[in-house]
């Protein structure tokens, strides 16, 4: 199946089982059951083809801040929702970022013809939903918060495989108050063609400007830039390039360690920092790659012809 648009209804972080019924001809609804609080609700998903297939964040969401959806084998619970904050995270296996939706940041939109493959050999057999709650004063009233995603998927092949490029900086340490740290990011890419559309940046607190280039015979063409200070949902890529085997790919991330008194690592908590780009792509479905990451380096030879806009943090 291909998930082409998201849908649901929910709070705190969910799982959601896909019970994949072969459909009998392409209009019959596929239905996914979602259990919370004990109540047990429908999502009827169909299974025709989509012009303009979407991500759909759900209308009442002035209450959370933002939204991860994750692709999965195993839930970290089954109980259908949970606190997935602190120590018990999201997934037990690999978990596959899908999809971002933040507080005032436009929604993000797959192009036509593009849709993530789920379920099958996949290996994403569950979604987590993670809802993060900025200001926990919109529930004084006690409501119920119904912030969720429309998932919408076809059973129809699609000519274009969605995938995600991570790229994440796994060892920067940040000197307390020393003004600049970067933190440098490339691989050389070595796949098929794959088509960067959009593209997520983030950091924590310290983070000033994340930028994101494809470097093809010395030529740095944008990707991506933007602060992580602002929503850190997915942006429409500056550029639509095509990556091909043989370019590179770098992003840099620009850190402050002013108003630190220690050293600052990447980690888990809002006292760390984390450098990651996200490119999300689409490639030809015939040998679509659905995730790739990049951990390395890059050389400091490389980063020297780096345009100085990616320097330049972005005004928030
Ligand atoms: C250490 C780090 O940078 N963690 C990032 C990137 C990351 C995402 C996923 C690492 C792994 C993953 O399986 I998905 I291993 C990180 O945790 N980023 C968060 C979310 O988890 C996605 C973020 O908001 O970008
Ligand atoms: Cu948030
Ligand atoms: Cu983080």
């Amino acid at each position: 199946f291909t998930l082409n648009q998201f849908v649901l209804l929910i709070s705190g972080c969910i799982i959601i089982e896909l019970q994949f019924r072969s459909p009998h001809g392409d209009s019959s609804p596929i239905r996914i059951r979602r259990t919370m609080r004990g109540h047990k609700a429908r999502v009827k998903v169909f299974s025709e083809a989509h012009k303009g297939m979407d991500f759909v964040p759900h209308a009442s969401m002035d209450t959370a801040h933002h939204m991860l959806l994750y692709g999965c084998r195993t839930p970290v619970s089954t109980k259908g929702y949970w606190d997935c904050g602190g120590e018990q995270g999201t997934c037990a296996d690999e978990a596959k970022i899908m999809y971002a939706w933040a507080r005032n940041a436009p929604p993000t939109k797959l192009p036509r013809d593009v849709g993530f493959k789920v379920g099958g050999d996949t290996g994403i057999t569950h979604f987590v939903l993670q809802i993060h709650y900025g200001d926990v004063h919109a529930f004084r009233d006690h409501h119920r918060d119904c912030s969720g995603l429309t998932l919408r998927m076809t059973s129809i092949p699609q000519p274009f495989i969605a995938g995600m490029y991570l790229m994440m900086s796994v060892d920067t340490v940040i000197p307390p108050g020393k003004r600049v740290t970067n933190a440098d990011i490339a691989c050389s890419y070595s796949s098929y063609p794959m088509h960067p559309f959009a593209f997520r940046t983030h950091t924590h607190r310290l983070g000033q400007v994340v930028s994101g280039y494809r470097v093809r015979n010395g030529k740095w063409t944008l990707i991506g830039r933007q602060s992580p200070q602002l929503p850190q949902a997915f942006y429409t890529a500056s550029n639509f390039v095509t990556v091909e085997n043989g370019d590179m790919l770098a992003a840099r991330c620009v850190f402050t360690g002013e108003g630190r008194t220690t050293k600052t690592r990447i980690g888990g908590t809002s006292q760390d920092e984390m450098c990651n780009f996200y490119i999300m792509y689409y490639m030809d479905s015939k040998h679509a790659v659905p995730y790739m990451d990049c951990m390395e380096h890059g050389s400091s030879r490389l980063f020297k012809d780096m345009p100085e806009e990616a320097n330049v943090p972005v005004p928030v």
